[in-house]
C-alpha cells in the first residue's frame, strides 16, 4: 500500500484517517472533559464515525430484497446473428457480465431455501452499453399487466397488522389472492414444485419470461424468449432440507455459490433463445406471446443456444456490488427490443423509478457496479452523488456553444432503434385479449409433464401451504382452482387437507406433455457438490487425505466431520464437528474406515438417517460400514455403498450425484 491516492480506490494509505485524508492517532476513545466526565461536542471524529454509521442502511428492494451475486463472462457462439445485431452475441466476442440471484418476498435478512420464485438478473456490459436481462427461474408469471403487480406483492408479503410470516407464501393473504384471481394458477404451481426450493443458484434455469423482439442486420425482425441452461442441471431441495437449512444455515445459497466459485468450480449456463416468426397477431402454435402467464414448450420451439456464461469472481464487497446493482429492463443495446407484453410495459418504468429512492438519487449508473463500460455522453446533468465533474456549458440540444457536440448517431454509429411497429388502429381501453381468459390449459400442462416423484412433492407443497392457511373458505376456493388443473393433484391435495375433492367445472384441457418440464432424467458434472466424510479419531489419515485430493480433483468440496476440531492425525483439517455438522449441507456421505468407534454416536446416526432419508448416497468402507449398519441401513440399497477398501469412493461418487438424488429410494418408501 503507498500513499499516492488512486482515484476509486477507497485505501489509499496504510493509515487511518477522516473521510477528509487526515491521519488519526486515535479512534477507540471520545474527547471528554477529562477521563470520566462528559463527551465533548468539539469531537468531530467521534460525529463523523457515528453520523456515517447512522445512515449505513439503505432502503432494501421492494421485492428481491434478499440476494447474492457474482462476476464473470459471457461468451457468444455467433448462432445468434442471423437474428440480431446484438455486437455483444457475435462469434467469439467477450462481454463482462454481473449476476445477482434473488428470492422475491422475504426481506434481506430473510432465509435463502424458502419456497419461492428466485431473480436471476444479469447485467452485460457491452461495447454498445448496458444490456440487462432481468428474468426469474420460472417462465411464467403470475400476473399479465403490471398495473396487478402490487396486489400480487402485497397479498405475498407478510399480513399487515402483525407483518408475519417472513419470505413465503404459506399464509392466507396469498393464497386469497392467487385463488381469486386464477391466472396467477400456472406460476403458483411451479412455485409449489421443486422449483420453488432450489437446490442451488447454480442448479436453476433462468427465463426472460416475456417475448422479446430481436432485429438484425437487415432491419428484420423476429420474437424470442430466452433461457438460461444450468451446466450442472435443474435440482430441488427436498422440503425438509429446506426448511432444516433455515435454521442451520439461512444462507446456504449464499454460501454455496461464494464457495463454488471460491473453490474453482464455476457455475456455467449457456444463453438460449426460442425464436418465433414476428406476425401482427404475435402468437405461436395458438399460444399468445404477449401473455406471460403462457410458455412455449420446447418440445414445439427448441431452445438453440447462443452462448455461454460462466462466473467466476465473487464481490468484494457485498454493499457496493451485490447491494448497490440496480438492473433494468429498458437497458436495451442495438439489436434488441421489447414487445407491447403489457408487464414488461410497466417494468419499464418501474426499475428507474425505485432506484431513486432505493439508491437515493438519480445518478445511480456512476456506482462502480452499475457503470457501463461502453463510452458515455449523456446531457444528464447535477442531482444528489453526482460524481461526475462535467465540462462544457451546452448539456442541451441543440446547442452551437459546445460545437453541437454531443452528436445523434444513426445506423452506422450502431445507434439504437425503437422498431417502428405497427400499432393497430385501435380504441383507448382497460381491457384484455380473449386469449387471456384460459388460465388452467398451462397448469395441466405442467403438472403432466411431471414424474411421480415431482408430483407427489407438488401434493405435499400444496398441504403445507394450505395447512397454513386458516380461512376455510380459501382452501375450498384453492382447491376448486386444482380441479380445473388435474383431479389427481386436487385429490391429493383435499385428502391432506381432510377435505371433499370438489368436481372441474367443465371438460379439462388435454394439452401433449412436454417432459423438459421435468428437472428429473439426465446426469450432471458434480461440480461444488460436497462431500461430508466422517471420520473417527483412528481413521487413516493418510487414505483420508488421498480420498479429499481426488474429489477436489473432481470440483467436489470435501469436508471432514469429527468428533471434535482437533485435526485428524495432527494434520487434516476439520471442516466440522459434531456440534455444527448437519446433513443438509452436504450432497453425500461418506464413512471413513476408524469411524466404527463412533458408530453409536446420536449425532453419526443422525447424520446417517437424514442423508438416507434425502436419497443422497452413502458410502462406507473398512468399519465404518458398522455405522450404517447401526442405523439399521440395509447395504447395498440405492446409493448406499460399502467395500473393504475405500478406494471405490471416489470412483462412484460423480456418478451418484450426477443424477442428483438416488431417486429409486423414494419409490422404495
Ligand atoms: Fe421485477 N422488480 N417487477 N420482475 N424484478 C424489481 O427493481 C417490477 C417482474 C425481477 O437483483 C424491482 O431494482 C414490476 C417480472 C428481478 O436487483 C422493482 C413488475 C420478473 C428483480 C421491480 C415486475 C421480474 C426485480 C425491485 C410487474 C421476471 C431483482 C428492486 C410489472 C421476468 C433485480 C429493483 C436485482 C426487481 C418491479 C415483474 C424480475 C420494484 C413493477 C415479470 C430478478 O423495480
Amino acid at each position: 500500500m503507498t500513499d499516492t491516492p488512486s482515484p476509486g480506490a477507497p485505501e489509499q494509505t496504510e493509515w487511518l484517517t477522516t473521510s477528509g485524508g487526515v491521519r488519526l492517532r486515535e479512534t477507540d476513545k471520545s474527547l471528554k472533559a477529562g477521563e470520566r466526565g462528559p463527551t465533548l461536542l468539539q469531537d468531530h471524529h467521534l460525529r463523523e464515525k457515528i453520523t456515517h454509521f447512522d445512515h449505513e442502511r439503505i432502503p432494501e428492494r421492494v421485492v428481491h430484497a434478499r440476494g447474492a451475486g457474482a462476476h464473470g463472462t459471457f461468451t457468444a457462439y455467433g448462432t445468434a446473428e442471423t437474428v440480431t445485431s446484438a455486437g455483444f452475441l457475435a462469434e467469439g466476442r467477450e462481454t463482462p457480465v454481473f449476476v445477482r440471484f434473488s428470492t422475491v418476498l422475504g426481506s434481506r435478512g430473510s432465509a435463502d431455501t424458502v419456497r419461492d420464485t428466485r431473480g436471476f438478473a444479469t447485467k452485460f456490459y457491452t461495447a454498445e452499453g448496458t444490456f440487462d436481462l432481468v428474468g426469474n427461474n420460472i417462465p411464467v408469471f403470475f400476473i399479465r399487466d403490471g398495473i396487478k403487480f402490487p396486489d400480487v406483492i402485497h397479498a405475498g408479503k407478510p399480513h399487515p397488522d402483525r407483518e408475519i410470516p417472513q419470505a413465503q407464501s404459506a399464509h392466507d393473504t396469498f393464497w386469497d389472492f392467487v385463488s381469486l384471481h386464477t391466472e396467477a394458477q400456472h406460476h403458483t404451481l411451479w412455485n409449489m414444485s421443486d422449483r420453488g426450493i432450489a437446490r442451488s443458484y447454480r442448479m436453476m434455469e433462468g427465463f426472460g419470461v416475456h417475448t422479446f423482439r430481436l432485429v438484425n442486420a437487415a432491419g428484420e425482425t423476429s420474437l424470442a424468449k430466452f433461457h438460461w441452461k444450468p451446466k450442472l442441471g435443474v435440482h430441488g431441495l427436498l422440503w425438509e432440507e429446506a426448511q432444516m437449512l433455515g435454521g442451520f444455515d439461512p444462507d446456504f445459497h449464499r454460501r454455496d455459490l461464494a464457495d463454488a466459485i471460491e473453490a474453482g468450480a464455476y457455475p456455467e449456463w449457456e444463453l438460449g433463445v426460442q425464436i418465433f416468426p414476428d406476425t401482427p397477431e404475435q402468437t405461436y402454435e395458438g399460444i399468445d406471446l404477449l401473455d406471460p402467464t403462457k410458455l412455449v414448450p420446447e418440445e414445439i420451439a427448441p431452445v438453440q443456444t447462443i452462448g455461454r456464461l460462466v462466473l467466476d469472481r465473487n464481490p468484494d464487497n457485498f454493499f457496493a456490488e451485490t447491494e448497490q446493482v440496480a438492473f433494468h429492463v429498458g437497458n436495451l443495446v442495438p439489436g434488441i427490443d421489447v414487445t407491447d407484453d403489457a408487464l414488461l410495459q410497466a417494468r419499464l418504468f418501474s426499475y428507474v423509478d425505485t432506484q431513486l429512492t432505493r439508491l437515493g438519487g438519480p445518478n445511480f449508473n456512476q456506482i462502480p457496479v452499475n457503470r457501463p463500460h461502453a463510452p458515455v455522453n449523456d446531457m444528464l446533468r447535477d442531482g444528489f452523488h453526482q460524481h461526475e465533474v462535467h465540462r462544457g456549458v451546452a448539456p442541451y440540444h441543440p446547442n452551437s456553444l459546445d460545437g453541437g457536440c454531443p452528436f445523434l448517431a444513426g445506423d452506422p454509429q450502431g445507434a439504437f432503434l425503437d422498431n417502428p411497429v405497427t400499432v393497430p388502429e385501435t380504441v383507448k381501453q382497460r381491457a384484455q385479449p380473449a386469449s387471456f381468459d384460459d388460465h388452467f390449459s398451462q397448469p395441466r400442462l405442467f403438472w403432466l409433464s411431471m414424474t411421480p416423484v415431482e408430483k407427489q412433492h407438488i401434493v405435499a407443497a400444496y398441504a403445507f401451504e394450505l395447512g397454513k392457511v386458516h380461512e376455510p373458505e380459501i382452501r375450498e376456493r384453492q382447491l376448486r382452482c386444482l380441479a380445473e388443473i388435474a383431479p389427481d393433484l386436487c385429490g391429493g391435495v383435499a385428502a391432506a387437507l381432510g377435505l371433499e375433492a370438489p368436481s372441474p367445472a367443465g371438460e379439462l384441457a388435454d394439452p401433449e406433455p412436454s417432459p423438459a418440464l421435468s428437472m428429473l432424467g439426465g446426469t450432471y458434472p458434480p461440480d461444488g457438490r460436497v462431500v461430508g466424510i466422517v471420520v473417527g479419531p483412528d481413521s487413516p489419515a493418510e487414505e483420508v487425505d488421498g480420498l479429499c485430493a481426488a474429489l477436489r480433483g473432481s470440483r467436489m468440496t470435501p469436508l471432514l466431520v469429527a468428533p471434535t476440531a482437533a485435526p485428524l492425525g495432527g494434520e487434516l483439517e476439520v471442516g466440522r464437528t459434531f456440534a455444527t455438522a448437519r446433513s443438509v449441507e452436504f450432497d453425500a456421505l461418506v464413512v471413513a474406515d476408524g469411524a466404527g468407534t463412533i458408530a453409536s454416536d446420536p449425532h453419526v446416526m443422525l447424520l446417517v438417517e437424514e442423508i438416507f432419508r434425502h436419497g443422497k448416497a452413502l458410502l462406507a468402507w473398512g468399519d465404518g460400514v458398522e455405522v450404517i449398519a447401526t442405523a439399521g441401513i440395509a447395504v447395498p440399497a440405492p446409493g448406499v455403498k460399502a467395500e473393504e477398501s475405500g478406494s471405490f469412493v471416489a470412483a462412484e461418487l460423480p456418478d451418484l450425484l450426477g443424477a442428483h438424488r438416488s431417486w429409486e429410494r423414494f419409490a422404495l418408501s
